[in-house]
């Protein structure tokens, strides 16, 4: 399988709109060069120069309008790109450079025409990412070369022009076996496709099916709940309403809030297949949607998003428009009138969501429940509520159900730290709207310094502590029982938080069950200052009870 790999790169370029490859020769890069030559669509060029090489691909590109290709060995090679990509960057014309290097065993060892050529262009390309060779065995193998190929065309195409450098690190024997069924592989069934603004005709007539799914994910940038439920509507489509999304506001017939549990049923998973999946605002949080898309590798998946940068990590991305939510949603007219793929999502999630609510009855102190309970108190009010991640985003996801309730929810999901969860609480607070954070205990732990602020700024904010002494996330995860779990992943504490009504000044409460939370709640919501709900649970217990209430009975 060796390099088999790049040949599905060199036809996804071909097919993104490159239609010229300028080469030096080398051979490390021996691959590349033969790949695109075999191809024989492609307008090749030889320079032994490489600095005369990359001007030269840089007039190509000048005079095409659209991104060249060029290729070079491993060494002082690319060296020589520089001054072209320079003026590529500063004029904004778009180059595809591809580094032929030595793979990771050889590098820093004293292997001939090696240097470290990660990241050099430095700030001079749009963008650097390396061109690994994937496991042989990976369902990506051929799609995954084809996604580095869309980024880097994209990202020669971003609204600033510029160059773009591929590393490929590649293994002897360098010389490929050139079998001409290997472009094909790793193909959509229709091909990957992106649109710069509006393209409602297209969209209307080839590819919002009657089995069409809306995803909704976080999006800081704009609020587009309204015209996602008008699309929702004309679409027959539910809408997997991610609890950041803020479309669990709406108590909607289109809103799903109940997926991530119902997802773990093969059975329903079969049954919901989606023909055309639409993607708004970031991934949701449900590791258990991811998986669906996966599954769901046939459908057309449709990435609307201000910028052309991928936010799908299941690598099924087939169409990527780059438009804000709202003007995307106004501009298609197709109206479908097939309620039944609509129905069977909404049988499903009545179905959970009623399961789920039996939490109601849980005597044991359990995060769910309590989640119900923070829902009822907040939802007449104006309110914020950061949730810190690790379990506590994943129990709101379970739990906060719809409603029409003005509650907004917020999470630190870019890199889903469990740092600066305090802080980002009180940074939201200075809007002077009744906050609440959520967190783990892990997560206070990591920012106990972020209350400092508070106090000097005399900010409010109510803090409901989920504490299980140490990280209960492990407990639902592969590395439950391994040895030294409890040392290694739990990482129970023993830490007193009352301490911290001392060291702060901060109002501290032990709630000592689900009513006397409510009325702690209620009272700490109303009151100036730093208050903190603290609720003991247990992450044995919470993981029965969690395995209790999310399971869907066939
Ligand atoms: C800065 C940072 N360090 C480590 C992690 C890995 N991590 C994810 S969840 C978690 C445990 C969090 O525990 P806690 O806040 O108590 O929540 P619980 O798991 O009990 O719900 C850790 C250490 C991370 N996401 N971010």
């Amino acid at each position: 399988m060796t390099n088999e790999y790049l040949a599905p790169f060199v036809d996804e370029l071909f097919n993104l709109g490159v239609r010229e490859a300028v080469f030096s020769p080398g051979s490390r890069s021996t691959a590349l060069a033969m790949l695109f030559e075999e191809y024989k669509k492609y307008d090749t060029y030889v320079n032994i120069d490489e600095r005369s090489a990359a001007f030269f691909a840089l007039g190509i590109a000048k005079a095409n309008r659209r991104p060249v290709v060029l290729v070079c060995t491993s060494g002082s090679a690319a060296a020589h790109h520089f001054p072209a990509i320079t003026e590529a960057k500063m004029s904004r014309i778009p180059l595809i450079i591809l580094t032929a290097d030595r793979p990771a065993e050889l590098q820093f060892v004293g292997a001939p025409q090696t240097l470290d050529q990660t990241r050099f262009f430095g700030n001079f390309v749009n963008h650097f990412e390396n061109l690994e060779a994937p496991q042989p065995q990976a369902k990506n193998f051929w799609t995954y070369p084809r996604k580095v190929a869309q980024r880097a065309f994209l990202s020669a195409l971003d609204q600033m022009a510029g160059p773009v450098q591929i590393n490929v690190p590649l293994r002897d024997p360098l010389v490929p076996k050139l079998k001409s069924e290997n472009y094909e592989k790793g193909r959509y069934k229709l091909p990957f496709k992106f649109f710069k603004g509006q393209q409602s005709a297209f969209f209307d007539e080839a590819l919002l099916s009657s089995k069409t799914l809306i995803l909704a994910g976080a999006n800081s940038a704009e609020n587009y709940s309204e015209s996602l439920l008008k699309l929702a509507e004309q679409l027959k489509a539910p809408i997997l309403a991610d609890p950041l999304s803020n479309l669990r506001n709406h108590n909607s017939p289109f809103v799903m809030d109940s997926y991530d549990a119902f997802l773990a049923n093969d059975d329903l998973k079969t049954d919901l297949k989606a023909e055309s999946i639409l993607l708004f605002g970031q991934m949701p949080v449900s590791k258990r949607l991811q998986q669906f898309i996966a599954l769901n590798d046939e459908a057309q998946f449709i990435q609307v998003d201000p910028a052309l940068v991928y936010r799908n990590p299941s690598l099924t991305t087939t169409i990527m428009v780059q438009s804000n939510v709202t003007t995307f949603a106004n501009s298609i007219q197709k109206v479908n009138q097939d309620f039944s793929y609509l129905e069977k999502w909404q049988k499903a999630q009545e179905k959970m969501r009623h399961q789920l609510e039996k939490v109601a009855q849980e005597e044991n102190p359990f995060e769910g429940r309590f989640v119900q309970e923070l829902q009822k108190h907040l939802k007449a009010l104006d309110a914020q509520l950061l949730v810190s991640n690790s379990m506590e985003i994943r129990d709101i996801d379970y739990w906060w159900e719809k409603e029409d309730s003005k509650v907004r929810i917020l999470g630190n999901r870019g890199v889903n730290g469990i740092d600066g969860t305090e802080s980002t609480a009180l940074g939201i607070a200075t809007t002077g709207k009744p906050t609440v954070l959520l967190t783990g205990d892990l997560s206070m732990l990591h920012d106990l310094n972020g209350l400092i602020i508070g106090k000097t700024h005399e900010l409010n904010l109510t803090i409901v502590l989920f504490n299980n002494d140490g990280g209960g996330i492990f407990h639902h995860l592969a590395q439950k029982g391994v040895p030294n779990f409890d040392y290694l992943f739990s990482t129970p504490h023993g830490l007193n938080f009352e301490g911290l009504a001392e060291l702060t000044g901060l109002d501290y409460h032990l709630v000592s069950n689900y009513a006397d939370f409510g009325q702690q709640f209620e009272t700490s919501i109303c009151q100036p200052g730093i208050h903190l709900l603290e609720i003991k649970t247990d992450k044995d217990l919470s993981l029965a009870l969690h395995k209790k209430y999310t399971a869907y009975e066939n």
